[in-house]
């Protein structure tokens, strides 16, 4: 059985492109990497799909053909991808592989939250070893109480996928190198950016105390910052990849693969 990754987040934080990067830095590192694509929306894609949903149900047919709107069209075309989720298990169990990485839809919150997609990653995933990568965008986690907002999404992600998860901040390469150092003291330290929440920004009552609390609480999984675009990072994310994979082992999974 290959480890899976399977790559969630908000729309346009970067899935898409780091499962391209991701792939180019497994190989890279000799591992054989399977890539399944489960939005039916998308375009054009930068990798090449081993496994691609689109084959199954296009979301852009849908519209045309039923008269729906985009989010409507990729309702539909999800739950039609999860009543049919065993076909794409069959072919997962065809792949030689050591790592499966799975492109989940721009939209998240119609895959996350609706039953459909945790339908399907649980036929998908079965008895696979799997981790999921929660992308946001660096630049929105800068401001303290954004941090605070994308670490209760990211949760409340990974209650509905119920996944070990890695919290990635994508897309380093737009933020200065200051203003990274600046975040990372706050990461560091739950105190000070609750200092921050409760300086200026919430209504909630709770006391800076409450918050630290809340943040500690909520910080349970790896938080590892990147570029998809120049992967800059990415041996700290396959290092943690890893730990949560492996145990820290490097590996070979038991799957002989054909170059290895
Ligand atoms: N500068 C920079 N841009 C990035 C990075 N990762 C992604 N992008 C850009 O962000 C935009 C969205 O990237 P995608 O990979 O399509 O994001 P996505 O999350 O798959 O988007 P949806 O599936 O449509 O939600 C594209 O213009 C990418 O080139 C990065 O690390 N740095
Ligand atoms: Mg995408």
């Amino acid at each position: 059985m290959p480890y899976a990754v399977v790559v969630l987040g908000t729309a346009g934080s970067g899935k898409t492109t780091l499962i391209a990067s991701l792939a180019d830095y497994l190989v890279a590192n000799e591992m054989d990497v399977a890539i399944v694509n489960l939005d039916p929306a998308v375009e054009v894609l930068p990798y090449k799909p081993d496994i691609d949903v689109r084959e199954m149900v296009d979301a852009r047919t849908l519209m045309r053909e039923q008269g729906l709107g985009p989010n409507g069209a990729l309702v539909a075309a999800i739950d039609i991808v999860a009543l049919r989720a065993d076909e794409l298990r069959d072919e997962i169990e065809y792949l030689k592989t050591n790592y499966l990485l799975i492109d989940t839809p721009g939209q998240m919150e119609i895959f996350a939250f609706r039953e459909a997609g945790p339908i399907t990653l649980n036929i998908l995933l079965e008895n696979m070893k799997s981790v999921s990568l929660f992308l946001v965008d660096v630049s929105f986690v800068l401001k303290p109480s954004n941090y605070l907002s994308a670490l209760l999404l990211a949760s409340s992600t990974h209650f509905r996928i119920k996944l070990p998860q890695i919290l990635v901040l994508n897309k380093i390469d737009l933020v200065g190198e200051q203003l990274l150092e600046e975040f990372d003291r706050y990461l560091s330290d739950p105190y000070i950016l609750a200092e921050e929440i409760t300086g200026r920004e919430t209504i909630f009552p709770w006391s800076t105390d409450e918050i630290a609390t809340i943040i500690e609480k909520l910080n349970v999984f790896d938080t590892v910052e990147v570029s998809s675009k120049n992967m800059q990072g990415f041996d700290q994310l396959y290092a943690s990849i890893q730990r949560v994979l492996a145990g820290g082992e490097d590996f070979y999974t038991e799957e002989p693969s054909p170059r290895l």
